[in-house]
């Protein structure tokens, strides 16, 4: 078989049957090995959306996303989605085109070392210049890219090996580690039955290992409060009496102080992102610490734990509930009453918290944060954020990549003005292949996340963040075939937000947001968590 068929025909067996790309010169075999093979290939219109898309059809499916792209520029275009799915450990397997094994080194056309500069962002890499290797790698990435930490893996394929015959095997064996380590357990539940304060600090680990009924039950037994990374965010639906809320720079003042008052935090798949801990040093600063993790290489990385259990979150969760016998039961604070929205103009908690979907992506600013403080996250309400990166314009491509996977589900960008040109383009593939994505537009005509900085810590210079030149939001959409409708503040939100749902197709709701607007609480940088600011000083 020749090595391009061999490709298209590994990919189908994984039980995949869509991917996300762009051609180019040094992959043109296996482009045309995909006529007529079954496998659907996504065009996008710009290969960093090819990542975004292939992570959320990967949080969608279950299963790992594929990008195919070109040698050169297709590889360099891919950089940003790779360390994004590094860095929020989603497994992506990319395949680069390369130039022929007796070009490589030369400078030939489009040639780029893409193994060498995706090394530091990828979970691991392979460059298949063998053809008797090729089968073998292609079916080492899929495993490396959905086993333990998932996260992406790239294969850089020259062209000639494209050309080739490619034996089929043999496949190596492959024993994915499962199970955890439970050397630690008997130490953890004895923290638990000492603990008058324990506290749960849940991260998206808990949604990587599927493992939210585990984390659930657990949270039951103790009785603790939980507090929630941003990636976190659904362990526990929005109204559960156990949730404290979103922690760290923008989280809820109560979860911030239950973080300070605690004197056990169990941190379930988390990794004490310094977003989520503010100043490290004074993070939690009376607690024990009990983690729990797949990757070995998170327990201690930040904070040394008192206790770990390395493994996966599915068998070491049940484990360690079934031994603690909690010690002391304690309530955190109330919910502080939502602030008045005193601006002149639509308020995004509204918007936000009128928003039932089976799935929300978002992009990277204020409305990232205002998505993550005021949607109802409801069980089976899939949330998927830019997190680790922080990468403006994933939000479109994500949510793409997340219908064609779920095509009956109702899939939402949350999305601001700036984000939404980093990757307007991706507006054509949202037509070319009629997915009925609802887009909401918080537009405040700047980039709003980097003006509140400059509001606050640097004396309301503005700098380079003005974006009221933006086109019409829904002439832009108009241009793509997409209707739309604004959002001002005499249209009640609820009942826009229920007509683009209720559209059959994509849509896109403009909210005409106020400039001005902040994201509160906010914990400057550099700051304890305590050391929030509740509004405007
Ligand atoms: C690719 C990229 N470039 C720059 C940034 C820095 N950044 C973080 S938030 C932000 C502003 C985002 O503006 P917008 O999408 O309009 O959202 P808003 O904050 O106004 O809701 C910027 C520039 C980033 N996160 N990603």
């Amino acid at each position: 078989m020749k090595g391009a068929r061999l490709v298209v025909e590994s990919i189908l067996r994984e039980g995949i049957h869509t991917l996300f790309g762009y051609p180019g010169g040094a992959i043109m075999p296996v482009y045309d090995a995909l006529v007529g093979s079954g496998l659907r290939h996504i065009l996008v219109r710009h290969e960093q959306a090819a990542v975004h898309a292939a992570e959320g059809y990967a949080r969608a499916s279950g299963k790992a996303g594929v990008v195919l792209v070109t040698s050169g520029p297709g590889a360099t275009n891919i950089v940003t989605g790779l360390a994004d799915a590094m860095m929020d450990s989603i497994p992506v397997v990319a395949i680069t085109g390369q130039v022929a094994t007796n070009l490589i080194g030369t400078d030939a056309f489009q040639e780029v070392d893409a193994f060498g500069m995706t090394l530091p962002i990828v979970k691991h890499s392979f460059l298949a210049s063998r053809p008797e290797k090729l089968a073998e790698q292609l079916w080492l990435s899929f495993r490396i890219a959905t086993s333990g930490r998932q996260g992406p893996v790239h294969v850089d394929l020259p062209k000639d090996v494209t050309l080739s015959d490619c034996p089929e095997g043999p496949l190596p064996s492959w024993r994915p580690r499962g199970g955890f380590d439970g050397s630690g357990l008997d130490a953890a539940a004895r923290l638990l039955s000492e603990a008058k304060r324990p506290l749960l600090y849940a991260g998206g680990g808990v949604h990587q290992a599927d493992a939210v009924r585990e984390f659930r039950a657990l949270a039951r037994k103790l009785q603790a409060p939980v507090v929630c990374t941003l990636k976190g965010l659904g362990a526990l639906p929005s109204r559960h009496p156990l949730l404290l809320g979103m922690m760290g720079m923008h989280g809820t003042a109560r979860a911030n102080r239950a973080l300070r008052e605690c004197d056990l935090l169990v941190a379930v798949g988390a990794r004490f992102d310094d977003r989520a801990t503010g100043k490290l040093s004074e993070f939690a600063p009376g607690a024990k610490v009990i983690h729990l993790d797949v990757d070995p290489a998170e327990i201690g990385k930040l904070r040394r734990p008192d206790a770990s259990v390395v493994g996966h979150l599915r068998e070491s969760l049940p484990a360690l509930a079934e031994s603690a016998e909690p010690g002391g039961a304690w309530r955190a604070e109330p919910p502080e009453p939502p602030a008045e929205w005193t601006l002149d103009s639509p308020c995004p908690r509204d918007v936000l918290q009128a928003i039932d979907a089976d799935l929300v992506t978002t992009d990277v600013g204020q409305h990232q944060m205002w998505a993550a403080q005021f949607l109802r996250f409801e069980d089976g309400m899939q949330f998927m954020t830019s997190g680790g990166l922080g990468t403006m314009g994933f939000g479109l491509p994500a949510a793409i990549g997340a219908q064609v996977a779920r095509p009956d589900a109702r899939v939402v960008c949350v999305t601001g003005d700036g984000s939404l040109m980093m990757m307007a383009h991706e507006l054509a593939t949202v037509r070319r292949y009629r997915l009925p994505v609802k887009i909401v537009l918080l537009d405040n005509r700047c980039l709003g996340m980097v003006r509140q900085w400059q509001e606050l810590f640097f004396e309301n210079r503005e700098s380079e963040v003005d974006l009221s030149d933006n086109p019409d939001f829904l002439e832009l959409a108009a241009v793509f075939g997409i209707p739309g409708r604004r959002v001002t503040r005499n249209v009640d939100a609820a009942d826009a937000v229920a007509e683009a749902m209720a559209a059959p197709g994509p849509f896109l709701l403009h909210v005409e947001i106020e400039r001005q607007a902040g994201v509160w609480p906010l914990v400057p940088p550099g700051k304890a968590n305590h050391e929030m600011l509740l509004s405007k000083p």
